[in-house]
């Protein structure tokens, strides 16, 4: 889970850590995948979208979303604005960057406690997450609490306090099996009593097939709604980007039953599947708060729709 604990930095020196570098293979995979295919003024003929169209889909942007890019670069190049392959590469980095939302940064500036609800399936991402979450909110000076919500596991509760003593942030929790909107309930009483400015609740992870456990989300969205009706403030889904396609899928699911105000994609450093960003937030709609690329506390960047596109391209 916390992989802060282990003391070994070299792989991250070795990685380096420029959003470049992180992203090294999905850029691999769609932005030299493209500038090999296009570069060199080559006529745009079917043939070459046929290429073009098994790049964008094996580079997870998905089916939809590639169907609507192809459809844009078919009209434009009938109509003649497209004129060779380089103006074509140049158009598909611009139609990419307006897939993505623009304004994707979660603003927790409230004059009431701030909560982030963490949900996703089991091994997403959702625990580290918020350790790098809670760590930056610190650093920005913010006073930061977290319930353990996943009560599941004793070792998932005993690490997050371990990691919070150590770390100087509050972890409110509860014996393993206890009912998780009790615990965020009390946390959240809690961190409205000493005033802190974000409360993150961790929880369980669950597939959306598991109707008992999308309840369980339903129940403590319910439970913190009675006290305050604004929160919790996000709901924010955490999945790991290199689940490609099915990310999407989970996005979809959790978004129907809980009700998503934000996604947190994982894990973007070890796969080429990064495309699966374009596709969710091109079906999906919802802005990308963060992303992950890598393991070690600072390692989660806020998402940045141009940043990444140069990452992937320039
Ligand atoms: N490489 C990499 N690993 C990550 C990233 N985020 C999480 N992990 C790893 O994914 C695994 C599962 O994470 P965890 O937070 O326990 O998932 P949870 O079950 O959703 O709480 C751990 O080994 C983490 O270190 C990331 O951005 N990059
Ligand atoms: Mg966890």
């Amino acid at each position: 889970m916390f992989n802060f604990f282990k003391k070994d930095k070299s792989d991250k020196i070795e990685k380096g850590s420029t959003l470049k570098q992180r992203l090294a293979k999905s850029r691999q995979k769609l932005g030299s995948g493209l500038s090999s295919l296009l570069l060199g003024k080559k006529v745009i003929d079917e043939d070459l979208l046929d290429e073009l169209e098994m790049l964008l889909i094996t580079a997870d942007i998905g089916i939809n979303t590639t169907d609507k890019v192809l459809e844009s670069v078919r009209q434009n190049a009938s109509r003649k604005v497209l004129k060779d392959s380089d103006s074509l590469y140049e158009f598909l980095k611009d139609a990419l960057t307006k897939l993505l939302i623009e304004d994707n940064q979660l603003n927790t500036d409230t004059n009431e406690t701030f909560v982030i609800l963490v949900v996703g399936i089991n091994g997403a991402g959702k625990t580290t997450t918020i350790g790098k979450l809670a760590k930056s909110f610190q650093n920005q000076g913010k006073s930061v609490m977290l319930a353990a919500g996943d009560t599941f596991r004793a070792a998932a509760v005993e690490q997050l306090k371990v990691w919070g003593e150590r770390n100087e942030i509050p972890v409110v929790a509860q014996t393993t099996g206890s009912d998780a909107a009790s615990v965020i309930y009390d946390a959240y009483e809690s961190a409205k009593a000493k005033n802190i400015d974000i409360l993150i609740a961790d929880t369980a992870g669950r597939l959306h097939t598991q109707g008992n456990l999308m309840q369980e989300l339903e129940k403590i969205k319910r439970v913190l709604k009675k006290h305050n009706e604004n929160a919790p403030h996000e709901t924010m889904l955490v999945i790991d980007g290199g689940s490609g396609q099915n990310a999407i899928n989970q996005a979809k699911e959790f978004n129907k039953t809980v009700g998503l105000s934000g996604i947190s994609i994982t894990k973007l450093d070890g796969t080429a599947k990064g495309g699966v960003v374009f596709a969710i937030s091109d079906e999906l709609k919802l802005p990308v708060r963060y992303i992950g690329v890598g393991e070690g506390i600072n390692d989660l960047k806020p998402f940045n729709a141009k940043e990444f596109v140069d990452a992937l391209f320039e």
